[in-house]
C-alpha cells in the first residue's frame, strides 16, 4: 500500500550522499542542528535531511551537542548563525532555553524550522514538523492497558522537563492512566537522558512499590534504561514496559521479550517535510507552520513484518 512505502523511505537513507556544495552559487545553505549527536533518531532524520536536500540541490551542514543540553546546543547555534546559512533545520532541546537564541536567528534572517521538539513561542519559526507526541502518549498508555486489563500502578520515567515533545507523552500518558480508575498512576520521573539514571530510578520505584505493572519510558534513552532496571530486578514477568522510539538497542529488547511495545516515530519523513519547508521559506513561497507525522506501535507480532521498517538507522 502506498502508507507502507511511505514508511519504507521514512527510516532507509537512500543511497547517495547530500550534495557537499562546493560550486554553484545559488546552492540553498541549510545547517541542522540535532538534539544530541549519535542518536539514532536523529541519524535517521538525517537521511531523510540528505535525501530531500540532495532533491533541492541544498548543501547540508549537520551539528549535535554531545549532550541533550541547550547549554551545549547555544553555542552550536550561535557558530552556525555566524555562517550564515540560509535556513536552520533543529530540534531544540529546551523549551525555554533556546527560544531567545533561535528567535535571534530568525530575526537576522535566517529561516528557521523546527523539526521534532519546539520552544515556548515557536511564531518566529518558518514551520514546525513533529510527530503526534500527546497521541503517542496516550497510545502507550492503551498499550499499558491491553497488557494489564486488571488495572494497577503504571509509572512513567522521562528524560528532563522542558524537552517538549517528552513532555507532550507524558501528558498523553498521564490523561489517559487518570481517566481510568483501575489504574494508579504514580507520576513521572527525570533520568536526563542516561539509560544508566534510568535504570536506577526504575530499580529504586520497584523498591518503593514492589507491585508496579507497567512503565512508559518517553524516549530511547529511558527507554533502554529502563528495560535493564527491570530485567535487573527480575521483575520482566510482572513489570511491561512501553516505549517511545525504536532503535535497534530498543528493538532487540522487544525481541528479548523484556519490551512490550515500542512507539515508533517517522523520523526521516520529519527531516523531508523539514527541508522542503525550509527551502520554500527561502524562496518566499508561503510555509505550512505546523506539520504532523505519525507513529506506528511495534510489537513482538509485527517486528519481523511490516514493523521491520520503522526501526530507526545507527
Ligand atoms: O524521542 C526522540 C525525540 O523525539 C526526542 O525529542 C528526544 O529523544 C529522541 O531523540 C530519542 O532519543
Amino acid at each position: 500500500t502506498a502508507g507502507v512505502i511511505a514508511a519504507a523511505s521514512l527510516t532507509a537513507c537512500a543511497s547517495g550522499s547530500a550534495s557537499t556544495g562546493s560550486s554553484a552559487g545559488a546552492q540553498p545553505k541549510l545547517a541542522f542542528v540535532q538534539g544530541v549527536a549519535g542518536d539514532e533518531f536523529y541519524v535517521s532524520m538525517q537521511c531523510g535531511i540528505d535525501a530531500a536536500a540532495k532533491a533541492a540541490g541544498a548543501t547540508i551542514n549537520t551539528q549535535g551537542p554531545a549532550k541533550f543540553d541547550p547549554t551545549l546546543q547555544k553555542p552550536i547555534v550561535d557558530s552556525i548563525v555566524a555562517s550564515k546559512p540560509d535556513a536552520i533545520l533543529i530540534a531544540p532541546t529546551d523549551v525555554a532555553a533556546m527560544q531567545a537564541p533561535l528567535k535571534a536567528a530568525a530575526a537576522a534572517g535566517i529561516k528557521v524550522v523546527l523539526v521534532d521538539t519546539t520552544v515556548q513561542d515557536p511564531s518566529f519559526a518558518s514551520s514546525a514538523v513533529a510527530s503526534d507526541n500527546k497521541g503517542g502518549g496516550l497510545e502507550a498508555f492503551k498499550a499499558i492497558k491491553n497488557l494489564n486489563p486488571n488495572g494497577g500502578k503504571v509509572l512513567v520515567i522521562s528524560t528532563d522537563p522542558g524537552v517538549s515533545t517528552a513532555d507532550a507523552r507524558v501528558a498523553g500518558f498521564e490523561e489517559g492512566a487518570k481517566a481510568d480508575s483501575s489504574f494508579q498512576y504514580l507520576g513521572v520521573q527525570y533520568s536526563h537522558n542516561d539509560p544508566a539514571e534510568a535504570a536506577k530510578l526504575v530499580s529504586a520505584a520497584l523498591a518503593k512499590d514492589p507491585d508496579i505493572v507497567g512503565v512508559f519510558a518517553t524516549n530511547t534513552f529511558a527507554a533502554e534504561g529502563t528495560a535493564t532496571g527491570i530485567r535487573q530486578a527480575g521483575k520482566q514477568n510482572q513489570v511491561k514496559i512501553v516505549g517511545f522510539d525504536a532503535g535497534p538497542a530498543q528493538v532487540k529488547q522487544l525481541k528479548d521479550g523484556v519490551v512490550q511495545a515500542l512507539i515508533a516515530q517517522e523520523p526521516a519523513s520529519i527531516g523531508t517535510q523539514g527541508v522542503e519547508q525550509a527551502i520554500k521559506a527561502i524562496k518566499g513561497e508561503s510555509t505550512q507552520k505546523e506539520i504532523q507525522t505519525g507513529f506506528k506501535q511495534i510489537t513482538a507480532d509485527n517486528i519481523s513484518g511490516e514493523g521491520a521498517q520503522y526501526v530507526y538507522k545507527s
